[in-house]
């Protein structure tokens, strides 16, 4: 019996992953190397600096932590401007229907975002209202697969761990709900979200 639902932002609330995949190919296309979509598929869940780690192994780069502390910044400042025009249009099939039903059904609703920018999407796209708890990047220190996300997002509902489900669109987010004792809704390919209890393409299938 769910009594509460955590959700991931980016590939299950609203698609922001090809935002970030922009403005990190500009910031690999400055520092002179291809930066392409199968390369950004390893950054998707992954915490900013994290990513930026690995877009420098992609091209084979090392920085100290202030170089790489102000190319984080600019990639950040670029994010910002892309997403700053979103609206609840951007919303993914059966979101916001999903959300009010569960509302309806007394299911409590809570955020397990890396982003550091969730507060300011959720208000974009106007559905902030409808979460009762929002844990996002600036609030947890340990990135996905750790369950830190998602153990936070229930013991601010002041729920236990088999009272929540957890919906998920990547492979480090779907571990990190499993490592927190939930049930993981996958949202994607079961071939790829293998560790989930059940896979559908979006919450518009719920
Ligand atoms: C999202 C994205 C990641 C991004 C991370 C941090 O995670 O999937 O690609 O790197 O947030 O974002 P920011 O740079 O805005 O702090 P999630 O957990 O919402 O899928
Ligand atoms: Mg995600």
């Amino acid at each position: 019996h769910m009594k509460g639902a955590i959700f991931d932002l980016d590939g299950v609330i609203v698609d922001t992953a090809k935002y970030h995949f922009l403005a990190w190919r500009l910031l690999a296309e400055e520092l002179g190397f291809v930066f392409t979509e199968e390369h950004n598929e390893r950054l998707k869940g992954v915490s900013r600096t994290r990513s930026l780690d690995i877009l420098l192994e992609i091209g084979g780069m090392e920085f100290s932590e202030a170089e790489k502390l102000a190319m984080a910044d600019k990639k950040n400042r670029l994010y910002v401007e892309y997403i700053s025009g979103l609206n609840e249009s951007a919303l993914l099939p059966g979101v916001k229907e999903y959300l009010n039903s569960l509302r309806a059904r007394g299911v409590a609703i809570a955020l397990g975002s890396a982003s550091k920018n969730a507060a300011f999407i959720l208000d974009k796209l106007n559905i902030a209202g409808l979460f009762d708890a929002v844990v996002d990047g600036n609030k947890v220190t340990l990135a996905k697969p750790d369950p830190e996300v998602f153990q936070t997002a229930c013991k601010e509902l002041g729920l236990q761990p088999g009272e929540c489900v957890v919906f998920e669109d990547a492979e480090a987010g779907v571990a990190a709900g499993k490592a927190a004792g939930m049930l993981v809704v996958g949202i994607g390919k079961p071939e790829v979200l293998k560790e989930a209890d059940l896979v559908v393409a979006g919450l518009h299938e719920l």
